[in-house]
């Protein structure tokens, strides 16, 4: 069985997801938030961070969009992702990068604007760059999303979830809905979906 290291509110939104559609039984660890971790939590988390997926097999994963990636790869059946060799598998694997090296770092700047300046005065100034760039970043995908119902192929996959949870963490989420109409569309229909639901109701990624 799956072991799934989460905290609510985290990217463990999106490996929960995805374990989930797939029906793979899976244990949740809530791994609470605190400047002392636990020695072996930080064996299979060297940066102290959430998620990570332990396998079947023992082996443990960090970095939420490989996790997500290697989950689509085991469950074909589930139709995460565009299979390898599918045409749209390529849009897939470039979003699920950009989302998770451009834009999921821009958000930690934000949250966590005192690990990225010396200066005790500097966070203010760290979290406007941040949010820049967050905004360039969904500015990127907003266009992506031009014409389509989905961010890559026809159906939902996972990219279209974790896009809605790196959207939700916008600190201005009145600005994104109305400067990324595309990308609200996509939230509006997520936030009806069955799973989606179910889950916001733990990870509270939106108002209930
Ligand atoms: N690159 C990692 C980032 C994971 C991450 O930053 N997780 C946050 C929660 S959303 C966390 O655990 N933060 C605690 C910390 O950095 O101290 C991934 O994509 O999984």
């Amino acid at each position: 069985m799956y072991k799934l290291y989460t905290r609510p509110g985290s990217g463990g939104f999106v490996v929960e997801a995805a374990l989930a559609l797939a029906n793979a039984p899976f244990e949740q660890i809530d791994v609470p938030k605190t400047d002392r971790p636990d020695p072996a939590f930080l064996d299979i988390s060297p940066l102290n961070q959430v998620p990570v997926l332990t396998l079947p097999d023992g082996r443990s994963m960090t970095e939420s969009a490989a996790i997500c990636i290697l989950l689509a790869e085991r469950h074909p059946e589930a139709g995460l992702a565009p299979a390898a060799g599918a045409p749209a598998r390529a849009e897939f694997l470039r979003w699920m990068a950009f989302m998770s090296s451009a834009l999921y770092p821009a958000v930690l700047r934000f949250y966590y604007a005192n690990r990225y300046t010396s200066d005790p005065d500097g966070t203010k100034a760290v979290k406007q760059a941040a949010i820049a760039e967050m905004d360039l970043g969904f500015a990127v995908l907003e266009t992506a999303l031009e014409g389509r119902d989905w961010l890559v192929g026809e159906t939902m996959s996972l990219a279209d979830i974790y896009l809605v949870m790196l959207i939700a963490w916008h600190p201005d989420i009145d600005k994104a809905r109305t400067t990324w109409p595309n990308v609200e569309r996509l939230r509006a229909r997520l936030r009806d979906h069955k799973l989606m639901k179910e889950l916001n109701t733990t990870h509270e990624m939106w108002p209930i």
